[in-house]
C-alpha cells in the first residue's frame, strides 16, 4: 500500500557471512531496495487508484496500470518485491536440505533435492546480465524459471517460492565477476523453514 516501506531486515547485516557479506547486504538493502520503494512512489504519487493496492497486485494487474508509469512500476515494485522474499528467504542458520512440505514437493517434482539444486543453478547462472532465479508455483506445479531485471513471476500469474539475486549488485564486491561463487554460497544460508512456511500457506 502506498506510500510503500522499506522492510527491515529480519537480521544483521553482518548475518549472512561470511556467504554474504556485511557492506554488501547494508549496500543492497538500504540502497538498492531503498531505491526501489522510493522510485515506486514516486510513480504512483498522482495515481491514487493504485494507492490502496499491494505490489503484488499492482504487478498481478501490471496490464491495468497507465502505460506511462507501466514500467516504472515492472520495475520498482518488482524490485520492491524481489527483495522483500529475498531477505525473508535468508538466514544465519540456513542451508542444508529442505524438509516438510516444501521438500515432498521438491522431490516430487524434480526427482531429488539435488536434481533440483541442479536445475535452480544453472537457470541463476543461465540468467545473462541482471536478474533472478526463481522457484514458482504455477497451475499448482513447481519449476525453475528465470527473469531479467526485476521482472517479478506475479505478472505472469506464477507465485515466487524462493528467488536468487544475481544482480551484479548482489555479489561483486566479494565475488566479483565470480558469480558461480556466489551462488554455491548463497546455499548455505537458504532459509528452508520460511520457505516451507510461505509454499505451506500459499497452497
Ligand atoms: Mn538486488
Amino acid at each position: 500500500m502506498y506510500p510503500h516501506k522499506l522492510p527491515s531486515l529480519p537480521y544483521d547485516f553482518s548475518a549472512l557471512e561470511p556467504h554474504i557479506d556485511a557492506q554488501t547486504m547494508q549496500i543492497h538493502h538500504g540502497k538498492h531496495h531503498q531505491a526501489y520503494v522510493d522510485n515506486l512512489n514516486n510513480a504512483l504519487k498522482d495515481h491514487a487508484d493504485f494507492h490502496g493496492k499491494s505490489v503484488e497486485e499492482l504487478l498481478g494487474g501490471i496490464k491495468n496500470v497507465p502505460e506511462a508509469i507501466r514500467q516504472q512500476v515492472i520495475n520498482h515494485a518488482g524490485g520492491h518485491a524481489n527483495h522483500s522474499l529475498f531477505w525473508a528467504i535468508m538466514s544465519k542458520n540456513g542451508g542444508g536440505e529442505p524438509s516438510g512440505k516444501i521438500g515432498d514437493a521438491i522431490k516430487s517434482s524434480f526427482g531429488s533435492f539435488a536434481a533440483f539444486q541442479e536445475q535452480f543453478t544453472k537457470a541463476a547462472m543461465g540468467r545473462f546480465g541482471s536478474g533472478w532465479a526463481w522457484l514458482v508455483l504455477g497451475n499448482g506445479k513447481l519449476s525453475v524459471i528465470n527473469t531479467l531485471n526485476q521482472d517479478s513471476p506475479v505478472m505472469n500469474g506464477q507465485f515466487p517460492v524462493m528467488g536468487i539475486d544475481v544482480w551484479e549488485h548482489a555479489y561483486y564486491l566479494k565475488y566479483q565477476n565470480r558469480r558461480a561463487d556466489y551462488i554455491k554460497a548463497w546455499w548455505n544460508v537458504v532459509n528452508w523453514k520460511e520457505i516451507d512456511r510461505i509454499f505451506s500457506h500459499h497452497k
